[in-house]
């Protein structure tokens, strides 16, 4: 399932559903749900006085016996969800989830009874990972509630999902970004960008209630808020990781202005002062994407003089490429560096295209339904964003598979929730003219002249992203900790995102309005900050596969395409899952125990250079 909701379980740091995928909430479920029998854990009760190692021991058993038992059947039920959308799907998701998350607050309780036992290693380390395993966790002892949050959580998917009004309007996002990323024209763009804030504000009712709920379930478990248990999932202390979240922040933050300087000028040029001023934030609804998130789409007009760069979607389709031949190149990509083949249900199982005859979630995701039935869940296009997602999610799968094959149940997550969104898109750092080549994608290797317009379309994916990734937990942060309410939802949403990314709505919002539940994330409640972990993770990772492969010159021409030391290195840390503290599995892969995005700015530093004389006598920032 998708990790999500598995690993609502299985994770430590992340029970919740490591949504790596994002499946979101829903799953996970089950636990409870239908066999009462199935008492395998011995409730911890008074009944004892002196709890034990051994005590503790069989716990954690029991614990991963009964959360394995429920999995399968939560996976399931969260796939038929998404990939059918409608009441019963809703209604069969959101029971196998209350039992589920009933599951997961008896177990996180009763592990917080061995608190102060001296223990082994793992058993210590599984029971701290089920302490913080949900990623909504319930008030304890009251059952009405798991439930009330449980089908919350599954209509708040089906609402994303199916993309309709209050009135039953429906718009369709793939064709609202699709005008985002191909229109040159402002009203057209701005009226595709309203549109799509059409199907959110229904959502509010229930995310407030939401929001109090899951609180509570917070609370009950030892924690100020829903924010603090989610920044407790990182092997530090909470407070500590928000601060390593703003250190790496300012490391990245002038490489990300005088990228944003250069688009707001060319910006500028092409719409003039009307639609974009030379100075201020820039209105959102101009940088080819429906959140402004990643700003690829509009590279052709920003990019260097001179230069041709490669269009991969052109190519894609010249070479007549679709879904499944898109996913088998990215599936060769992992067995070149040694991975065995994905099996043949992965096939026969995964949603590749959006069916015409009914309601899905199209917003991609990676499921492991059992430790042999792996599946993805997107809506392909034929075209770069997509290409580069499929790899995205594959990297779930091949993670998903290596810890769950050499892991016990407790230890099948990734290292952090930023290593699991990293690994694809790591794969995906290797995608360069050479390896385009190489699969006869192009016919030729451009010269050095193409390394400015190959990493102007990277910055403007990868570097455009680092400030949305930070701010959309920022805002859910504030709103766990209640220091913004359902009267400034929408006015904090706006300021985080002016403050962060420099980018502001194009017309005047209201609290009317609940434009954060026009983003996936929010109504599916996947934790956000992985995000920009994994865009900073991701340079580290392929920083060092490059040094093992031998590789010299820029990192940016770097492909580890297969290389099977480099193969062989990640896999070892791939399977670890989550067994060490993130900080171990990134000092085996690279020599360091902290993120560092010095990698980042040696991948972009030509690209630096260039970006600051091009901003030379032009005010910068906003
Ligand atoms: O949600 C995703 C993946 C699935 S985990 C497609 N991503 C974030 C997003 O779309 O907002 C990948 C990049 C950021
Ligand atoms: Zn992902």
């Amino acid at each position: 399932m998708n990790k999500n909701n598995i690993d609502k379980l299985k994770r430590p740091t992340t029970w919740s559903p490591v949504k790596t995928t994002l499946i979101a909430t829903a799953v996970s479920a089950s636990l409870l749900a239908c066999q009462p029998e199935q008492k395998a854990v011995e409730p911890v009760t008074q009944a004892k006085t002196q709890l034990t190692a051994k005590d503790a021991e069989q716990f954690v058993n029991d614990a991963e016996k009964r959360i394995g038992d429920i999995y399968e059947y939560a996976a399931k039920a969260a796939w038929i969800a998404q990939t059918y959308i409608n009441v019963d799907s809703q209604y069969i998701e959101s029971k196998a989830n209350e039992e589920f998350k009933l599951l997961g607050i008896e177990l996180a309780n009763e592990a917080a009874k061995f608190n102060g036992l001296d223990l082994p290693y793992d058993v210590a380390r599984k029971l701290d990972l089920l302490r913080l395993g949900l990623t909504l966790p319930a008030p304890a002892n009251q059952p009405e509630k798991a439930a009330e949050l449980a089908s919350i959580e599954s209509k708040l998917t089906g609402m994303y999902g199916a993309g309709k009004t209050a009135d039953g309007e429906q718009y369709n996002l793939g064709e609202l970004s699709k005008t985002l990323a191909k229109s040159d024209n402002p009203d057209e763009l701005l009226q595709a960008w309203i549109d799509w804030r059409k199907v959110s504000p229904q959502m509010k009712p229930l995310y407030q209630r939401l929001v109090s709920i899951a609180n509570e379930g917070a609370q009950d478990l030892g924690f100020q808020d829903l924010g603090a248990m989610w920044r407790s999932k990182y092997d530090m202390d909470p407070d500590a990781f928000a601060q390593e979240m703003d250190r790496v922040w300012t490391q990245v933050k002038p490489l990300y202005e005088a990228l944003h300087c250069h688009v707001r000028a060319k910006l500028n040029e092409k719409y003039g002062d009307d639609v974009v001023a030379q100075q201020g934030p820039i209105p959102a609804h101009l940088l080819g994407n429906m959140w402004a998130q990643q700003w690829g789409n509009i590279y052709p007009m920003v990019a260097p003089e001179g230069g041709a760069g490669i269009d991969v979607t052109e190519r894609l389709e010249a070479k007549e490429y679709d879904a499944i031949s898109m996913t088998k190149q990215a599936e060769g990509f992992f067995t070149s560096l040694g991975f065995a083949e994905l099996p043949e249900t992965f096939w026969t199982r995964s949603q590749f295209l959006k069916p015409q005859d009914r309601d899905v979630v199209c917003h991609a995701s990676a499921w492991d339904i059992t430790t042999e039935d792996y599946r993805i869940k997107m809506c392909i296009n034929v075209n770069e964003e997509d290409f580069n997602t499929i790899h995205h999610e594959l990297g779930h799968n091949f993670y998903q598979r290596a810890y769950n094959l050499t892991q016990p149940v407790l230890y099948r997550g990734s290292a952090n929730d930023g290593f699991h969104e990293a690994i694809g898109d790591t794969i995906a750092l290797s995608i360069t003219p050479k390896y385009l080549k190489e699969i006869e994608l192009i016919s030729e290797e451009p010269d050095a002249s193409g390394d400015l317009p190959f990493l102007m379309r990277m910055a403007m994916d990868k570097v455009a992203f680092l400030p949305f990734g930070l701010m959309v937990d920022q805002w859910r942060w504030k709103v766990f900790s209640g220091e913004l309410t359902p009267d400034n939802y929408n006015q904090g949403w706006w300021q985080l995102r002016e403050q962060y990314q420099g980018v502001k709505s194009p017309i005047a919002r209201s609290e009317q309005d609940f434009d954060p539940g026009a983003k996936y994330h929010i109504p599916g409640n996947t934790p956000y900050s992985r995000y920009f972990l994994a865009h900073i993770l991701q340079f580290q990772f392929h920083r060092e596969l490059c040094k093992i492969s031998g590789h010299e010159g820029p990192l940016h021409r770097c492909s580890i395409y297969n290389n099977k030391e480099a193969g062989a290195k990640l896999k070892a840390m791939l399977e670890l899952g989550q067994s060490r503290p993130w900080q171990e599995a990134l000092q085996t892969m690279t020599g360091s125990d902290q993120m560092d995005a010095t990698a980042v700015i040696d991948y972009f530093a030509p690209l630096k250079e260039w970006l600051d004389e091009q901003n030379k006598g032009r005010q910068c920032g906003w």
